[in-house]
């Protein structure tokens, strides 16, 4: 294996905290924070990022501190491993450590411009579209008296002490895989702020924007190989160390207050439009993702890698992108979908990733409206086919039932549905999970329950087979 060791390509010593990251996990430190050390390295200035997390996760902040921010990402593959040293931080918070007045305060102060969030679909605390108002966690902020645990609840915190300082506006940046994510964050936010009363969500509305984007890159949870991996390479341990692909994207709605970071220059997209992007990723890349963590599961295996090594499950996935995702797509211009697939196969294929399905199959619930539900509905209307889409929402359905616990949070109300006598209508049922204009006929329950009970009677591996059309795309 080629080692190349790239080290902090600029002065740390000249940046000041004009971002907050909020939610600074695995995907934080090696997509957003790449881009930022990379655009510093080209194009200067001076802007530092304070990384925070709110519920767990304090202690890694603390280790982040005592190695004063710096930390590598391993960016590999089977023959390459570029380690790249990240020189952008300039200090961590976290609620419990700092108390609940570090971080609208952090917001508050002069010098913050940006907010980036990685907090994942689910830390939006959205229903429909619309912040949840019967969301315990937004429920516990808005009464305020406990240390804050929602990232809107914080946001809106900050910004009402950034007013009453008589401070400027500035830009929140969602980084998480939602549909039109800039919108979203802007209804969760607003919904908070209104909901607290007063007139502060009008000089939102007014002084704060909300750029959508796209962010891609494949981040599995570190696991011992990993660090072990990264040790040998590097000569050292680095407990903060991440391991990712090589491949990154990231395409941003331009619509900052003010100039933004050098994200462009650290190689980023700033378009007007994020939308065909957007849906691209969504849908074949994270949309064949969720599919193979729960068919994958069910064949037996551990990691996406595992699963390229599998012909017809490897078939059945460039089938759900190339036959039933692309047809459903407004495509950005200049991209050919094949090869974008042909792509997404070999980064799905790289071995140094051990990146587990049951990861992946986390917070389903949170993940199917943007990666199947939406294209289906399409495809339903167009009456085009969608017998891959269909095994993973069958597949779904019998892993709720036979595999190991659920990790969702509509944990509880999917494990009632799926133990009931017609779990794929129970489930299709629930309220919210599939919002109504998505999918407009009972075709769609008829299609998936006839899979379903095929997956029972015989197994997923022959219900597999079925799916494929002979004719390959
Ligand atoms: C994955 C994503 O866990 C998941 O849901 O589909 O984290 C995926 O790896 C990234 O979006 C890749 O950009």
């Amino acid at each position: 294996m080629t080692v190349a060791v790239v080290p902090v390509p600029f002065d740390p010593a000249l940046l000041r905290p004009r971002i907050l990251h909020i939610g600074f996990g695995a995907f934080a430190r090696a997509h957003p924070m790449v881009y930022l050390n990379q655009g510093l390295g080209t194009a200067g200035g001076d802007w530092g990022v304070v990384a925070a997390r709110l519920n767990s996760g304090a202690e890694a902040l603390s280790e982040l501190d005592t190695a004063d921010g710096l930390y590598h990402v391993a960016e590999a593959d089977g023959e390459t491993m570029s380690l790249r040293q990240i020189g952008v931080l300039c200090g961590t918070c976290h609620p419990a450590r700092d108390g609940a007045d570090a971080l609208p305060d952090l917001i508050a102060a002069p010098d913050l411009s940006l907010i980036l969030l990685t907090i994942t679909e689910k830390g939006y605390c959205t229903r429909g579209g619309a912040l949840d108002m019967e969301n315990g966690a937004i429920r516990a902020d808005l009464d305020g008296t406990n240390l804050p645990q929602t990232a809107i609840g914080v946001i809106v915190a900050g910004l009402e002490r950034r007013r009453a300082a008589g401070g400027e506006g500035l830009t929140i940046l969602s980084c998480d895989n939602q549909p039109d994510n800039g919108a979203l964050t802007r209804a969760a936010v607003l919904g908070f702020a209104r909901a607290k009363g007063g007139d502060l969500a009008g000089w939102i509305e007014r002084r704060v924007r909300f750029p959508s984007s796209m962010v891609d890159r494949i981040v599995p949870a570190m696991t011992e190989d990993g660090r072990a991996l990264i040790t040998e390479a590097l000569g050292r341990e680095d407990d903060n160390a991440i391991l990712c692909e090589p491949f990154r994207q990231w395409v941003i709605e331009d619509n900052f207050v003010g100039q933004p970071p050098p994200f462009a220059a650290g190689g980023a997209l700033l378009v007007p439009d994020v939308q065909p992007f957007e849906e691209m990723k969504l849908r074949l890349l994270n949309g064949a993702h969720t599919t193979l963590a729960w068919v994958g599961q069910l064949l037996g295996h551990e990691t996406v890698a595992d699963c390229m090594g599998n012909p017809p499950l490897r078939s059945a996935i460039r089938q759900l992108m190339l036959r039933e995702q692309a047809p459903t797509l407004r495509l950005p211009e200049d991209v050919d979908v094949t090869a974008y697939a042909d792509d997404l196969l070999a980064r799905f294929g790289n071995t140094r990733l051990k990146h587990q399905l049951v990861q992946i199959a986390m917070d389903s619930s949170q993940k199917m409206p943007q990666r199947l539900f939406a294209p289906v509905a399409s495809n339903l209307k167009a009456g085009r086919p969608w017998s891959v889409s269909a095994l993973a929402l069958a597949a779904w359905i019998e892993g709720l039932q036979s595999l190991g616990p659920i990790d969702d949070p509509r944990r509880d109300e999917l494990r009632l549905a799926a133990r009931g006598a017609d779990p794929v209508a129970a489930i299709f049922g629930l309220t919210d999970l599939i919002p109504a204009e998505l999918i407009p006929n009972e075709t769609f329950t008829d299609t998936v329950r006839s899979v379903f009970t095929q997956i029972q009677a015989k197994g997923i591996g022959p219900v597999l087979d079925m799916s494929l059309t002979e004719q390959q795309p």
